[in-house]
């Protein structure tokens, strides 16, 4: 587990008024004072925290939407900011553990962790594809999008130019899928981009299907691999709190499991645990929520595995 030396974690807001649904910024504040920190201490890590970023000096008011994007100057810099930090960390040899807050945030930790890593694979964990377009979304929320951006498929956004397109469709595979929008399976299909659906997950099991996801991004286990894990993809039994809940997901150890496999093959460089929103629901299942948040993040860390 060469690229595993020390761990730092970050705790990353989402700008006020990203998505309808606000309070997803509460999220990473909420897993911190679950002591995912110490946690994670616990499992041999050095812990560097760089506290909570509330990038307060990034305007979130008057923002109008370009097009059809939503707030997209607020969501830009921050994701701008956090391709910095997250650029940084890997660059000092570090593994960014980014805590979310809305999914548009993986723009910034994947443009990042390309960064330092240009050879790196994306295994995306999630109900959604998150690829739509400027062109294809319907609701104008960034957090459907951040995937198209760094591919770079899709028109062109002045406001996003920062994105460098150095993700590759055959470096990117989805897990957990159940709510794809039409102008994405399109996209997904013109793209040959892979990507297992529950369905497949019924079909073969989560296994099966890890394994198959590995051997379509990674087959030789040699690349970095960064896990973008919306907690989303989890049934909304095992994560109730969270801005997009689709039935019909992981059941808590398929979760699990992905999180360990990826751990297993001593290639992952970074983490994003994304998407949860504790305001959204009554205080037991925010509870809930957080507590499978923490302990995903900490599977992927090593925790499960004897
Ligand atoms: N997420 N496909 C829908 C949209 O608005 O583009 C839902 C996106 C959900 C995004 O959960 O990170
Ligand atoms: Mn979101
Ligand atoms: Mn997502
Ligand atoms: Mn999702």
């Amino acid at each position: 587990t060469s690229h595993i030396e020390s761990s730092v974690s970050r705790f990353l807001p989402d700008p006020k008024t990203v998505a309808a649904k606000l309070g997803v910024d509460k999220g990473p504040i909420h897993l911190v004072e679950a002591g995912l920190p110490k946690q994670l201490a616990e499992l041999g890590w050095k812990v560097q925290f760089d506290g909570h970023h509330q990038f307060e000096e990034i305007p979130t008011e008057d923002d109008p939407p370009i097009g059809k994007l939503k707030n997209p100057r607020s969501v830009s810099r921050v994701c701008q900011a956090v391709a910095k930090v997250v650029g940084d960390h890997a660059k000092k040899g570090q593994l960014p553990l980014t805590l979310g807050g809305d999914h548009s945030l993986a723009m910034g930790t994947i443009s990042g962790t390309l960064e330092k890593y240009p050879d790196a694979c994306v295994i995306w964990v999630d109900a959604h594809a998150d690829i739509n377009t400027a062109e294809t979304t319907d609701s104008g929320n960034i957090h459907g999008m951040p995937a198209s951006f760094l591919l770079g498929i899709g028109p062109k956004v002045e406001e996003f130019s920062w994105v460098k397109p150095l993700l590759k469709p055959h470096r990117i595979v989805y897990i957990g899928l159940r709510d794809v929008d039409q102008g994405e399976r399109r996209i997904l299909r013109e793209h040959g981009i892979k990507a297992f659906s529950m369905h497949e997950v019924d079909k073969y099991g989560i296994g099966r299907v890890v394994e198959m996801a590995l051997d379509h991004v990674n087959p030789g286990r040699k690349l970095p691999i960064h896990l973008s894990f919306d907690v989303d993809a989890l049934d909304p039994s095992v994560a109730p709190s969270t801005g997009t809940p689709v039935r019909g997901g992981l059941t808590f150890r398929e979760g699990h499991y992905i999180c360990e496999a990826v751990y297993e093959t001593g290639c992952l460089v970074a983490l994003d645990i994304m998407e949860v929103n504790p305001s959204l629901a009554d205080s037991e299942s925010a509870k809930q929520t957080v507590a499978v948040g923490c302990s995903l993040a900490r599977s992927a860390l090593g925790e499960t595995l004897l």
